[in-house]
């Protein structure tokens, strides 16, 4: 006991550490380690962060310009940040360029607490008097029904944002980015503006609940507790002052304490595949350990019996792997046990949920992607399950022309159309076929090809039969769960074609993207029926006036067009027209006719282009060429590609493995015998993996989190496996799964909302998101990685795209992979 005093005494002093954040044992108070600088602004991920007891449940510490900033509201320019290792503080100095204003935080400990400080060389800006503030955020689903109070009156944090708001002049709102609006103003000139939930000097947050108890205290600015769910339904809680009008120097100082639980350790973090093991595959847990925490010598794997009761199957030492970013790790072998039956792990007093080891366990794993996830993202159908409508028939009023414009998801139209249409003039025929992105309901064109490309590959490959939707273009209607007679999979083929062929006919070209052209209905939740008004667009009529047949309206909703002609796109598009034509003969061979047309077409004048520019395509050209010739038989491809393929290999192994390996089926065994000493060295980047991580697979530490490396990886050593088995091992398969289905740090729960899985997430950010729930087949982007150590998967709250959301293009590369894993793993 005396031991474990003095050792939190000292531990409960806020300390800067080697890697430029201040720590104490259960607390790390992060300074703008992540700065605002993702694509999207303000994605709850940067600024002042605090992990209490590794949750990074509070962030967003910054001067920002809205009392519940939202997400395409201006975030701060870090200009500068100053690591002070004599005095022990953090600096950053902070910049709107649209205010030409400059702020300056500092974060100095104070014992268990933090000083954050914001100093102003000059005084705020008139235009944003009474605006500008300093704010903190808190993540709702940490802190719902926990109690608090502000200067001693006891309050609890609603469960749903239920508090007051008024409305202000539009000219009072500071700019948004780029100009583009949050909101959509009904025609009253007036935006809402959230109230303090309560105001004062002192809070206490979560007094009940000594994970997330943490103090703020300020003598000299008020401190205004606001529910940001009030305007967007990703909005935190966020605690704020505002600064003072005209003055300079120290103008707001805080006093931030996060509670830590004396002595705290974290749990231990049991990996396992949620969705079990075959019994003759490897099996290896890793376990991931606090580093105060002391490994035990063992763990057990427990058998529950037929009776109910439990057993010890097995009982096996444990290999310690080591330190990697804030973590140690160590694994559990138990792939002596191959008995079918249910088990679980127990590692010291943590026992896990428990999972199949079984022949069969991974038969259904491509289940609910193929027969919820991607029929529920077909546009321009209503689509039923049951009783429950997932959406109505979406953009019945078409799209039209983009005029000249900026875009808020990475897109822009140029100032030539390079069309027949005029700008905002409707262009015919595009409401049909098409796959939504991913939370949002756009047709990424670039993506579109791709998930064709993945469908007719998942059909030429493995040509499943399974037909568990209806799908009536004619009555365009989509119903889960109702065979029609046709594979699906020739369905998805046909409705994303659909769209595409339209594209190319009505256009002449690609478009980039079709749209929203107003960021109020871009962050749309709920129906996509919903989304826009279903009539077309008319500016001769006032916003919301209905013409008086009822066919258009005044409100501008309807989606564009991107139309900037791009031609590496349409040749990517070519490419899979050529492809889409083989396997739509037979089936629908109309469409495959319009298909080869435009394959043609296109074809040729991308080639025109691209000669003009041969830069451009220089990586991938022999990709590209196999492509072609699987699509056209042409021998002239095959001679490109197999130009190129070696120089691609010798400079890109990892990335170009796979379509080596794609190249299989078309070449003779001298090919094969020429890929032998790159597949060898292919088998050296896997087995290097075992000393970057303790997972063994490629961890992604960008923006979006890494799954889709995950899967390609997984995919390529799949493939490589069946076609080398002499130099790629069986066992090498299952790195991907594992990783997919559980073993990963943070959490152990699968990321895959995949059939079978003792544990999958139970959140996702699909379009579903307001109601933290989740589509079933989703495939989540997974482990996010902070800087500088910290990686998380957030569970109860799916609004962080980087960790949650689904995409049409790595959803449908899940089901190769998953198609691929599950032949060979049985
Ligand atoms: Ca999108
Ligand atoms: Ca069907
Ligand atoms: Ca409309």
């Amino acid at each position: 006991m005396l031991c474990l005093y003095s050792t939190t005494t000292k531990a409960q002093e806020l300390k800067l550490n080697e890697k430029d954040y201040f720590e104490r044992q259960g607390v790390n108070v992060l300074v703008y380690s992540n700065s605002f600088d993702g694509g999207f602004n303000d994605e709850k991920n940067s600024g002042i962060e605090i992990i209490q007891h590794g949750v990074r449940a509070i962030q967003g510490g910054a001067v920002r310009l809205n009392n519940t900033p939202e997400q395409w509201d201006l975030v701060p320019k870090m200009t500068s940040r100053n690591v002070d290792r004599d005095k022990g503080t953090i600096e950053v100095g902070l910049r709107y360029d649209d205010y030409d204003f400059d702020s300056r935080i500092v974060v100095s400990p104070k014992g268990k607490a933090v000083e954050i400080a914001v100093y102003l060389d000059k005084p705020v800006p008139d235009a944003l008097a009474g605006k500008a503030g300093f704010n903190m955020e808190f993540l709702p689903s940490r802190y719902w029904l926990k109690t608090f109070t502000m200067d001693g009156r006891l309050n609890r944090f609603p469960r749903y944002a239920a508090s007051n708001t008024i409305t202000l002049p539009n000219n009072d709102k500071p700019r948004q980015f780029k100009g583009f609006k949050t909101y959509n103003d009904r025609g009253t000139n007036e935006f809402v503006d959230p109230l303090p939930i309560e105001s004062g000097h002192d809070i206490i947050m979560a007094i009940d609940d000594p994970e997330r108890m943490i103090s703020v205290h300020s003598d000299d600015a008020q401190l205004d507790l606001y529910d940001g769910r009030m305007l967007a339904q990703n909005g935190w809680f966020v605690l704020r002052s505002t600064l003072p009008v005209g003055k300079t120097g120290k103008v707001v100082s805080w006093t931030v304490e996060p509670h830590a639980i004396p002595g705290w350790i974290r749990q231990p973090n049991i990996g396992f595949s949620q969705v079990g093991y075959t019994p003759d595959q490897p099996k290896v847990s890793v376990i991931e350990l606090d580093k105060n925490a002391s490994p035990k010598a063992t763990a057990s794997l427990m058998r529950i019996n037929s009776d109910g009761s439990v057993s010890r199957a097995f009982e096996g030492k444990l290999s310690n792997w080591g330190e990697y970013y804030k973590y140690n790790y160590t694994k559990f072998d138990f792939s002596q046990v191959t008995t079918p039956g249910i088990y679980y792990i127990q590692y010291d007093t943590t026992r896990t949920n428990n999972f199949l080891i079984d022949q069969h366990v991974y038969d259904k794993i491509t289940d609910a992607t193929t027969d919820v996830w991607v029929p529920i993202h077909m546009n321009h159908m209503a689509v039923k399950e049951g009783y429950r409508v997932w959406h109505g028939e979406p953009f019945k009023e078409g799209y039209l022309q983009a005029p000249e414009s900026d875009h808020f998801d990475l897109h822009s139209q140029g100032k030539d159309t390079e069309t027949k249409y005029k700008p905002l003039e409707l262009i015919p025929g595009l409401n049909i076929g098409g796959y939504f992105d991913a939370g949002d309901f756009d047709i990424e064109t670039g993506s579109n090809i791709n998930v064709v490309e993945n469908f007719i590959r998942a059909w030429n490959l493995f040509k499943p039969q399974r037909d568990e939707t209806f799908v009536s273009q004619k009555q365009r209607f989509v119903e889960l769960h109702r065979p029609d007679g046709t594979p699906d999979i020739l369905q998805f083929i046909e409705h994303g074609t659909l769209n595409l062929v339209a594209q190319a006919e009505q256009i002449g070209h690609m478009a980039s993207t079709l749209s929203n052209s107003v960021l109020w209905n871009y962050h749309h939740l709920g129906d996509a029926a919903s989304l826009t008004d279903g009539l077309h667009y008319d500016p001769s009529l006032k916003p919301f006036e209905v013409s008086a047949d009822g066919k258009s309206s005044g409100t501008p909703d309807d989606l564009w067009a991107f139309t900037t002609r791009d031609a590496s796109l349409d040749m990517r598009a070519a490419t899979m027209f050529a492809a889409a034509s083989r396997a739509l003969k037979g089936y629908n061979n109309e469409l495959a006719e319009r298909a080869l047309t435009q394959s043609k077409k296109l074809m040729k004048e991308a080639e025109e282009q691209l000669a003009k520019n041969p830069k451009k395509m220089k990586y991938g050209i022999s990709a590209t060429n196999l492509q072609l010739y699987a699509a056209t038989q042409e021998k002239s491809y095959l001679k490109a590609f197999q130009k190129e393929i070696w120089k691609d290999l010798d400079n890109f192994l990892p990335n170009m493995m796979q379509t080596a390996l794609d190249a299989v089926p078309y070449m003779d065994d001298a090919y094969k015998k020429k890929l032998r000493p790159y597949m060898k060295k292919y088998n050296e980047y896997i087995q290097d993996f075992d000393k970057q991580n303790p997972y063994g697979v490629p961890i992604g530490l960008g923006n979006w989190a890494g799954s889709n490396f995950v899967l390609n990886f997984g995919t390529t050593v799949c493939f490589a496996y069946l076609y080398l088995p002499d130099i790629i091992s069986k066992n090498e398969i299952y790195r991907a799964a594992n990783w997919l289905y559980g073993c990963h740090p943070y959490h152990n729960y699968s990321f895959v909302a995949a059939l079978g899985a003792a544990r999958p997430k139970k959140v996702f950010y699909g379009n579903n998101r307001a109601d933290f729930s989740f589509i079933p087949g989703n495939v989540a982007p997974g482990l996010l990685f902070r800087k500088p150590d910290h990686f998380e998967n957030f569970d109860d709250c799916p609004f962080l795209w980087g960790q949650n959301e689904g995409t049409i293009g790595g959803n449908t590369q899940y089901i190769i992979f998953g198609s691929a894993f599950k032949n060979i793993a049985k």
